[in-house]
């Protein structure tokens, strides 16, 4: 009976080694995304097969400037997670590799995919485990993804896990003179009444994801991404987005919610063309267009008179509450950075 009892508390503080393993959460600076950090464009006339490897990954990270570390779930540690871009007709293969020192179940819904899920059917992986999807890239468009993990989607999201895949058609968009990454989600995370993040070992006032609140649809902030003021504070990114004047700019964007849409702008410029679909069909000299929550879509502009322009979501209270950023335009023969 001894030998018993003894084996029993082995095992008891094996699981609770075993349990502090799984739930060890790694503390970063930030999330952010460099707006700039973008796969090159495409120039093929083939189709290809392409592989595209998404890293769930659980931190805890700074993403109001505040100091106090939140809570956050991403892919490849930033928010949004990686570009993807492929061409029409592609076979892109998906490795979700879900990271052994994380607490939860990930996947990916692809929205460029046709097929369960998305993709968040095949690619279901617990901590440590790696799952594959393989779908054809058969629509060009601009698209979001994200995580559907545990079923969900909701509180992944809101979490942040979600990114971009742009679909091109054959031989690539037409060339432009910069590319720009962004993407805008809001956030619920709040200091827990009920003491939870103490439960989970994450320090005292850690801001965690309040389900309630986002029922509601109360968000604490917004951000571009990531954190409050990734694409606004120059000691930041707030100074990465320049163009001479006279440049063509293109914009890939995506609105992930989860439950807001971005009404998106660019004071004091008109965009020349915006896609939401195929990219033959696209409007002409908008001003503000929505993104829906759960989607992408592409804005192109030419750089107008030097100065520093503000992109917001024109949903105006937003402004104040994370939804700013900057794009710089140089005056020609100067040498901004
Ligand atoms: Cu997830």
């Amino acid at each position: 009976m001894k030998q018993i009892t003894f084996i029993f508390t082995l095992a008891l503080m094996a699981g609770c080694l075993f349990h502090s393993t799984a739930n060890a959460v790694t503390t970063v600076d930030n999330v952010i995304k460099d707006p700039t950090d973008i796969p090159a464009p495409i120039k093929r006339l083939r189709t290809a097969s392409v592989t595209v490897n998404l890293e769930p990954k659980e931190v805890l990270a700074d993403i109001d400037g505040s100091g106090v570390k939140a809570l956050v779930w991403t892919y490849n540690s930033t928010i949004p997670g990686p570009m993807v871009r492929v061409m029409e007709g592609d076979t892109v293969t998906v490795n979700l590799i879900n990271d052994a020192e994380n607490a939860k179940y990930h996947n990916v819904d692809f929205h460029a995919a046709m097929a369960p899920g998305g993709g968040a059917v095949s690619t279901s992986a617990a901590p440590g485990q790696t799952k594959t999807f393989t779908f054809t890239a058969s629509r060009q468009g601009t698209y979001v993804y994200h995580c559907a993990g545990e079923g969900k989607a909701w509180s992944h999201i809101a979490h942040g896990m979600y990114g971009l895949i742009v679909v091109e058609p054959r031989g690539g968009l037409q060339k432009v003179d910069h590319e720009f990454y962004i993407g805008q989600n809001e956030w619920y995370h709040t200091p827990p009444l009920d003491g939870s993040e103490l439960d989970l070992g994450l320090p005292a006032g850690t801001l965690m994801l309040d389900e309630s609140r986002a029922l509601l649809e109360n968000p604490t902030f917004v951000s571009f991404n990531g954190h409050k003021n990734a694409i606004a504070d120059p000691l930041l990114f707030g100074n990465k987005m320049h163009a001479t004047e006279g440049d063509t700019v293109r914009f890939f964007f995506t609105s992930g919610g989860p439950n807001v849409g971005s009404n998106w702008h660019i004071i004091g410029t008109i965009f020349d063309k915006t896609y939401q679909g195929h990219f033959k069909d696209f409007l002409r000299n908008q001003e503000t267009e929505y993104v829906a929550p759960g989607s992408a879509a592409t804005f192109e502009l030419t750089a107008p008179t030097p100065g520093r322009y503000l992109i917001v979501d024109h949903a105006i209270y937003r402004v104040s509450n994370g939804a700013l950023g900057y794009l710089i335009v140089d005056a020609k023969g100067s040498n901004p950075l």
